[in-house]
């Protein structure tokens, strides 16, 4: 059977894995960064030379288009995103749109045309590290964020993301799944977590997505001098914000086990050794599959930042950044990648994703499905992230079979 270029699609990682190269073996190309605008424009002059077309959207999301047949047909489509967390491996994101370019690659060496057109998407700020939310590219697409609320976002270098896209040459015209239908969207990611390697599994169908929200919380103190201000004086925000942190990981741990609870990001103000801190903001990610637990969970966290703050009297003000409900694949696009799987003769089961994908936000819009691969003791958003060739080989195999059967060949 058709199969794509292991070795390519490895050499691909590598290539794309040095720019914002880390000591560890990692790399850092945070969205819409130098190093982001690097490893889009080495994606891009890989797309040009296996014969595709380009396009790039008011989003900074960048449209791979292999031509087909008949292209007044809807593209499949396939991708996922290139940017970055600051500590990361090779594989998060990047597999999945080197893997779309290698089903290209592997088709042209076939020469194979298929009916329908095919194409690979990058999309922008999967990772929410610059700015806000994540998967804000893949949103504008598909029509759940107005873009000049994503454009007028600041990001943590004070600029907007538009002008982030328009140094870079990312700006593009409107585009929106109306104007530019895709007849089905497929993700290759690696699974960022234990289980198929647990369960001695290559290939995860995945059925869906649990859901996600996110919150910035402000603490406001008053800033004063550490060698004077008695103790009982003090308005101290990062006091506060630590015995927030505590208590909202004792909520966690109080729920049933699939629960997520992560303060990922502390911001000290102004973080200097002899001044009592006057000003804490923190960010937490909370992940659930059951939207009701998430509602309930979130009430009483709520609860608990308002009672603390107000113990230890300071201001509180809580952001909401992103609240994305559980998601449903389509059926017939998850037998479809199973069938695939299984017919490839590779061990495929059934699994929920934990993380926050893209696809989250075209299952709103077109019939979605994503292909997981294992990952070494599922590690992630770490350098130390680590995936085999011949693992990322069958995901991208599984992904041109899905992709040729929904498009046809004439
Ligand atoms: O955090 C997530 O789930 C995604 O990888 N950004
Ligand atoms: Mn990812
Ligand atoms: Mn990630």
């Amino acid at each position: 059977m058709l199969s794509v270029n292991e070795r390519r699609l490895w050499d691909a990682h590598v290539a794309m894995g040095a720019i914002g190269a880390l000591p560890n073996g990692g790399c850092c190309r945070l969205a819409l960064s130098p190093e982001d605008k690097s490893g889009r424009d080495l994606f891009v002059g890989w797309c040009r030379e296996a014969g595709c077309t380009i396009l790039i959207d008011d989003a900074g999301n960048i449209f791979a288009r292999r031509p087909g047949f008949d292209n007044d047909l809807p593209a499949v489509a396939t991708g996922s995103h290139l940017d970055t967390q600051p500590h990361a491996g090779l594989f998060d994101g990047i597999y999945g749109v080197l893997a779309g370019l290698e089903v290209f690659r592997a088709l042209n060496d076939a020469g194979i045309t298929t009916r329908a057109p095919l194409e690979t998407v990058v999309w922008t700020n999967e990772e929410c590290v610059r700015f806000s939310p994540p998967t804000g590219g893949s949103m504008v697409f598909a029509g759940l964020l107005p873009v000049d609320e994503f454009h007028a976002e600041r990001t943590i270098d004070d600029t907007s993301v538009r002008e982030d896209l328009e140094s870079l040459g990312f700006l593009g015209p409107p585009l929106g799944h109306e104007r530019h239908p895709f007849d089905s969207f497929f993700e290759a990611h690696i699974e960022q977590g234990p289980i198929l390697e647990g369960e001695r599994m290559t290939i995860g169908a995945v059925t869906g997505i649990q859901g996600a929200r996110m919150f910035e919380v402000e603490v406001t103190g008053q800033d004063n001098h550490a060698g004077t201000t008695p103790m009982a004086m003090r308005r101290d925000a990062l006091n506060g914000a630590a015995r927030m942190a505590l208590k909202l990981n004792e909520l966690a741990n109080a729920q049933d086990s699939a629960i997520r609870l992560t303060i990922g990001r502390f911001d000290v103000s102004p973080n200097a050794a002899s001044t009592v801190p006057g000003s804490v903001t923190f960010q937490i990610d909370l992940r659930h599959p059951d939207d009701a637990v998430l509602d309930r969970v979130e009430a009483t966290l709520r609860r608990l930042l308002d009672e603390t703050a107000r113990d230890q009297g300071l201001e509180l003000g809580v952001r909401d950044i992103c609240a994305i409900p559980p998601v449903h694949f389509d059926r017939t696009l998850v037998d479809l990648v199973e069938d695939k799987a299984r017919a490839l003769g590779l061990p495929t089961m059934r699994m929920l994703s934990g993380a926050g994908h893209d696809s989250a936000n075209l299952a709103a819009i077109v019939p979605t499905a994503m292909i997981f691969v294992p990952c070494a003791e599922g590690i992630s958003h770490n350098e130390a992230e680590s995936a085999t060739a011949s693992d990322l080989a069958a995901g991208a195999t599984v992904l041109l079979h899905v992709m040729i059967e929904r498009a046809g060949i004439v």
